[in-house]
């Protein structure tokens, strides 16, 4: 056998097993330095686009080349999992509304297992550990890769789109020493098409498949700190990740190939929380709700606030007597401060009320001026 038909047997035979496992697409980009890519990426952490999460030049000379993962890397198997799940959202204001990626055990878990096995097949074939694998957390550029290797391509929203499966496919890798043969990139871009771009509430897409990220909705969702206020208003009911700019994309919503139910939410409120109860999760009941899961990331605190932007957006009155409880007593002063802020805006006089009480007693200075930016337009 020739090392090329060596090559494509390993090839065919990881590829085989990736799909037994649940994944729906896989192809092979060569391992090369992806200088385009590094190009790109230096020009957004220029811009800041990315500044909450604090990479830089070392960071794009990383993430663009595999052999940070692996020093004698010569092909990146790329392969994408589907995660869609078709599902009729109830219309209640009441109830916040978790990204379809977040809903059910954290991917992580599922796509490292699928990568270890895939990994397993090739170094069992190499009669050697040839391998490294990364999903998400690891330094590569998942997307520029995958789209390298023709799993699909990136829109302007951008997210990689594969054929026939669509936007929402999670992406992990396996780099390998062994020299599979490459598959070539798709001919493939949006158009003319700018639904994204017009559709997210933020307007965190350019248009020019660039995306300033510190104003996405997923990324506000995680942060550790403080929402910028100007941003809150334009969140709506989103408590984890966001997904407007996928649904209205039209290779996405048309798609053929759906996921696994195994990716399905495993209860309503699993995908739409209740909001007055996400904002008195305390951190036992967030050690079982949410730890397995992709909310689970952030802590308690970071869902806590997000559930306090949400009713803040909510403007439903009833909901006032649970703010004023988490602003006495919740021990989070970001929780406090968001809570401050959703008050204000509901704006009714036991909301008022409620600030000017908590005001009189509260001693944390950034919640004092939460709550006086709150107070201004009744003062
Ligand atoms: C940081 C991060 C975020 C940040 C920033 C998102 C972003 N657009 O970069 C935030 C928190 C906002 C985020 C949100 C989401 N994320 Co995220 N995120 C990441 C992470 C960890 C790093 C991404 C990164 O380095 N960004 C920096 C930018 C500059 O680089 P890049 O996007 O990787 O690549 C760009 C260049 O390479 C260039 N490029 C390369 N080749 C080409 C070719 C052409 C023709 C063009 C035009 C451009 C181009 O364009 C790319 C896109 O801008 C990756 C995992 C990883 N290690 O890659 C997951 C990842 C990108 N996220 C993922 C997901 C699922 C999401 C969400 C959908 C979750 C949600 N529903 O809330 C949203 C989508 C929001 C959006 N519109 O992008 C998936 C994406 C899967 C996919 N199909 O693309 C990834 C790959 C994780 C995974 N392993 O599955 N994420
Ligand atoms: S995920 Fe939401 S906020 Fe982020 S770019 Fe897409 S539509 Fe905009
Ligand atoms: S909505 Fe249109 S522009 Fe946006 S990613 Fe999808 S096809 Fe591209």
């Amino acid at each position: 056998m020739t090392m090329a038909s060596t090559g494509a047997a390993i090839k065919e035979r990881a590829i085989r097993t990736a799909l037994e496992l649940g994944a729906g697409a896989v192809r092979v980009a060569p391992a090369w330095i992806d200088a385009a890519s590094r190009g790109r990426m230096e020009a957004a952490f220029a811009r800041d686009d990315f500044a909450t999460w604090g990479y830089d030049e070392q960071y794009a000379r990383r993430a663009t080349d595999p052999r940070t993962l692996l020093p004698d890397a010569r092909s990146v198997l790329c392969i994408a999992v589907p995660y869609s799940i078709a599902r009729k959202p109830a219309r209640d204001p009441l109830r916040g509304t978790v990204s379809n990626y977040a809903w059910s055990q954290d991917y992580h878990y599922r796509l490292r297992a699928l990568l270890r096995a895939v990994a397993d097949v090739i170094n069992e074939e190499a009669g050697a550990p040839v391998t490294a694998i990364a999903c998400d957390t690891r330094p590569l550029a998942e997307r520029a890769f995958a789209a390298r290797a023709g799993l699909g391509w990136i829109g302007k929203h951008t997210n990689l789109i594969a054929p026939t499966h669509g936007s929402f496919v999670f992406l992990g890798e396996v780099v390998t020493a062994l020299e599979l043969p490459a598959d070539a990139p798709l001919r493939k871009s949006c158009g003319s098409c700018r639904v994204c771009v017009e559709r997210c509430p933020t307007g965190a897409l350019r248009g020019d498949y660039t995306i300033e990220a510190t104003r996405c909705i997923s990324d506000l969702t995680q942060r550790t700190d403080e929402i910028p206020k100007a941003l809150r208003p334009l969140i709506g009911q989103w408590v984890w990740g966001c997904d407007i700019c996928q649904l209205v994309c039209p290779p996405t919503s048309l798609a053929s190939n759906r996921a696994l139910p195994e990716w399905a939410p495993k209860d309503e409120r699993a995908a739409q929380p209740p909001l007055v109860e996400l904002l008195s999760l305390r951190s036992s009941e967030f050690k079982r709700k949410y730890r397995s899961t992709a909310m689970g990331w952030r802590g308690a605190a970071v869902l806590r606030r997000n559930a306090a932007v949400a009713l803040g957006n909510a403007l439903d009155r009833s909901t006032v007597g649970a703010l004023t409880q988490s602003l006495e007593s919740d021990p989070h002063p970001m929780v406090r401060g968001h809570v401050a802020w959703a008050l204000g805006r509901i704006g009714s006089p036991a909301a008022v009320a409620a600030l000017r009480r908590r005001f009189g007693v509260e001693r944390h200075r950034g919640v004092r001026v939460e709550i006086a930016s709150a107070l201004e337009p009744f003062t």
